[in-house]
């Protein structure tokens, strides 16, 4: 169990999931949970930042656990009289979750940057660990698939991840600054980087590939331990396995570790995949990877840190 300085990197539904694991085993001090925004897109003129909000709004136990994003116990007036005005209804905005985005807007219109507003609302929600933008500057996933460039919400959520995705870009990642939380913890001691069992492509890919993140983690004193977001073959939640294919790769555990590559120093794969543990290439912990409970989630975080710890003897 490490008592130490953890960093989480970590992408929507599936890593906000380990994050609240850590977040429940960890003193909120010992832990920073840096989130991709590639997803951020402006809709209905509001700056709209979901993987922050849906790691926001778990660490705080207010999420919809149902769909993963959003509030939960949630009424959606605002969205019901949009669409009868005719605007564009693809993307849900509940009532509680609009407030998040209005003021959001509002305080980035007025120069505020994203990782003070985003402290700001955690602080307000009662969130003990630091949740921190992966940069403040925009960055913008980009899927190109057989029909042409798709914004990531586009992909995601308007066209339900069909389109075959022939590449995937950054755009604004080459000249965007890692963010000033991410920096920071990059440079203090930490005992663990954790990357959270997200889509590699989609959510983690983003961080990577700010300036200077991929070679600090690679050289990084800290054991840089990431949890397989395929079990069995398939992805808990999401396109990552559709994607994997469409891109020729194969959908295996091997293929996650690959991609990593020298930034790896410890993968963690689901029991149900103990037999593809030879020769991965990494150090392998074996245990239950899929959080359904909260003792899932709490276990995982246990097992990561630990792991971590003897990866550092
Ligand atoms: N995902 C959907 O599949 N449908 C939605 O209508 C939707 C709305 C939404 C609103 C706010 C928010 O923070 C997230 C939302 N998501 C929705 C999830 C969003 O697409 C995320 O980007 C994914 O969770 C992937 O990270």
């Amino acid at each position: 169990m490490s008592g130490g300085n953890v960093l989480a990197l970590c992408g929507g539904v599936g890593g906000a999931k380990l994050a609240l694991g850590l977040s429940l085993v960890l003193p909120p001090e010992k832990l920073t949970v840096v989130v991709n925004t590639g997803d951020d897109f402006t809709h209905l003129g509001l700056r709209i930042c979901p993987d922050i909000d849906t790691v926001t709004y778990t660490l705080a136990g207010l999420s919809n656990t149902e769909t993963g994003w959003g509030r939960a116990g949630e009424s959606w007036e605002f969205m019901e009289n949009l669409r009868s005005l005719g605007g564009p209804a693809w993307f849900n905005l509940g009532d509680k979750d609009l407030a998040t985005h209005v003021e959001r807007t509002r305080r980035l219109m007025a120069g505020e940057a994203l990782s003070a507003v985003t402290a700001d609302f955690a602080g307000r929600l009662g969130i003990g660990p630091a949740v921190v933008p992966m940069s403040d500057d925009e960055v913008a996933t980009v899927v190109e698939t057989d029909g042409g460039d798709l914004a990531f919400q586009h992909y995601f959520v308007r066209d339900r991840c069909e389109p075959a995705v022939r590449g995937i870009r950054f755009e604004g990642a080459e000249s965007a600054m890692p963010s000033p939380g991410f920096i920071a913890a990059l440079r203090g001691a930490l005992d663990a980087v954790v990357v959270c069992p997200s889509n590699p492509y989609l959510s983690v890919d983003p961080l990577l590939a700010l300036p200077g993140v991929r070679e600090a983690l690679a050289h990084h004193a800290a054991p840089v331990i990431a949890v397989s977001p395929i079990v069995g073959g398939r992805a808990i939640k999401g396109p990552t396995a559709k994607l994997m294919g469409e891109l020729g790769l194969a959908v295996t555990p091997a293929t996650i570790v690959r991609h990593y590559g020298d930034m790896l120093d410890g993968f963690v794969l689901d029991s149900e995949d103990r037999d593809l543990a030879d020769g991965l290439g990494a150090s392998t912990l074996i245990t239950n990877t899929v959080m359904k409970t909260i003792e899932d989630r709490t276990g995982l975080a246990r097992a990561v840190l630990d792991f971590a710890a003897r990866l550092r003897a």
